[in-house]
């Protein structure tokens, strides 16, 4: 027999969006446990995204998670676009009004929010195994685990399925109640990390003949590039000195001539993908971040897609548990996914507008050039972009 007891909200996975999830919800009063298959160290050592929007700061400093963010990240005011061997800058702050973005990592908001949740005695049961949501089309869900050889069940009002594209929230849902919409790219990109100072003050996002390059940063001595690959290339046979080679030869030359190079500490290769799952949700569980929707990162979108679905997430909670009101929970998917399909739609633009695609002809090709010479020389085109990249306002 297991062992049982009541949380009102269990949530499964502890990446950026569960462990932001449990601390609105802490702050708020309403008790939760999150259930994660990893270890702590595992879940730091993924390098993914760098950049923040203004609505996922604020809901970290209401989490209040904030601290470190706010003393280290990176306040970047632009982006530069590499296309014809020229940059080109978009004024993000002031084609917005006065908004910009901060570069500040993934691992380090996960590890800020693990540290307050720890610091608060909140539990995360790590490598917790086969956890599997359970009756939650009825008023009493439960969610079981397994943990150093025991199972556990927990009983609860709520279970939030914060636990990526490949959880079990998602794959627990009959077929035949949700919908899948996928669209695959035909390259991957190969990310390298390393303790150099960063290229160029801002992030150059570059179209070039041999495929697309990204410069990002961590820090002013932490820089994090990134190159559009074929699906078929293999991390290990890319050598440092490859990737520093072919980079190069992507930039300009004064970006060429400034690059420092230096040995990786993370190199490694991710698909691109565009994906919806709707609804996002079922009875009293519900998808959130990952675990419904993925985005290719030219946008830099996926990690503040998840922030601002917790964000609805605990204020419709929060409605439930202190207004006695299903109206946030009745809301939750359709208010969530009018954000997403407009994150969705601006990272395949980006995605599109920015890589190369040598399959489809030298006619996408100059509608490519046109859109690019469009973009950064029109005022409205740079505006689009540039409200997009700041993030739209969570309503
Ligand atoms: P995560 O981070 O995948 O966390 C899910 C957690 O759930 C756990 N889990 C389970 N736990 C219990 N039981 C199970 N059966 C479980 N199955 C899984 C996992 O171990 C994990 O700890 O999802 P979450 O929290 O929704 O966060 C989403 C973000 O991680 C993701 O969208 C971003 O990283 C995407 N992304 C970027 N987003 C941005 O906003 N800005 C960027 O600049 C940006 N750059 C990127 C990115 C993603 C990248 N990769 C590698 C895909 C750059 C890259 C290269
Ligand atoms: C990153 O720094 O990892 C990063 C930045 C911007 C993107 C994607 C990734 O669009």
């Amino acid at each position: 027999m297991p062992t049982t007891q009541h949380i009102p909200v269990v949530i499964i996975g502890a990446g950026p969006a569960g462990l932001l999830l449990g601390q609105l919800l802490y702050k708020a009063g309403i008790d939760n446990i999150i259930l994660e298959q990893r270890s702590p160290d595992y879940v730091l050592s993924r390098i993914r995204a760098g950049v923040l929007e203004q609505v996922s700061m604020d809901l970290l400093r209401q989490a209040g998670a904030a601290k470190n963010m706010d003393a280290h990240g990176l306040h970047h005011h632009g982006i530069e676009l590499l296309f014809g061997g020229q940059r080109h800058r978009i004024d993000l702050h002031g084609l917005t009004g006065g908004k910009y973005v901060m570069v500040y990592g993934q691992t380090e908001v996960t590890r800020d929010l693990m540290e307050v949740r720890a610091a608060e005695g909140l539990t995360t049961v790590y490598e917790a195994l086969h956890v599997q949501p359970r009756d939650y089309d009825s008023g009493h869900p439960r969610v079981r685990y397994e943990k150093d050889g025991e199972l556990h069940e927990i009983h609860c009002d709520f279970i939030a399925g914060c636990d990526g594209f490949h959880g079990a929230s998602r794959a627990s849902i009959a077929p035949e109640r949700i919908r899948h919409f996928e669209k695959v790219y035909p390259f991957g990109w190969l990310g390298l990390m390393s303790d150099t100072p960063p290229v160029s003050e801002e992030l150059i996002y570059a179209n070039s003949e041999r495929g697309f390059a990204l410069c990002s940063q961590r820090s002013l001595t932490r820089s994090r590039y990134y190159l559009q690959v074929p699906l078929t290339d293999k991390v290990e046979n890319w050598t440092d000195e490859a990737f520093w080679d072919e980079l190069k030869r992507r930039l300009d030359p004064e970006a060429r001539e400034r690059l420092m190079t230096g040995p990786s500490i993370e190199k490694s290769i991710a698909p691109l993908r565009s994906y919806v799952a709707e609804p996002m949700r079922f009875g009293r569980m519900f998808l959130a971040g990952d675990a419904a929707h993925i985005v290719p990162p030219t946008g830099a979108k996926g990690l503040n897609l998840a922030a601002s679905d917790v964000g609805y997430l605990a204020r419709a909670f929060v409605d439930y548990y202190q207004n006695k009101s299903t109206h946030g929970i009745d809301q939750y998917s359709e208010q969530c996914l009018r954000r997403v399909w407009k994150a969705e739609r601006f990272s395949w633009w980006m995605t599109t507008l920015m890589h190369s695609f040598p399959e489809e002809g030298a006619f996408h090709t100059k509608v490519q050039e046109a859109e690019l010479d469009y973009v950064v020389n029109s005022r409205a085109a740079s505006t689009s972009l540039a409200e997009n990249y700041v993030g739209l306002p969570m309503r």
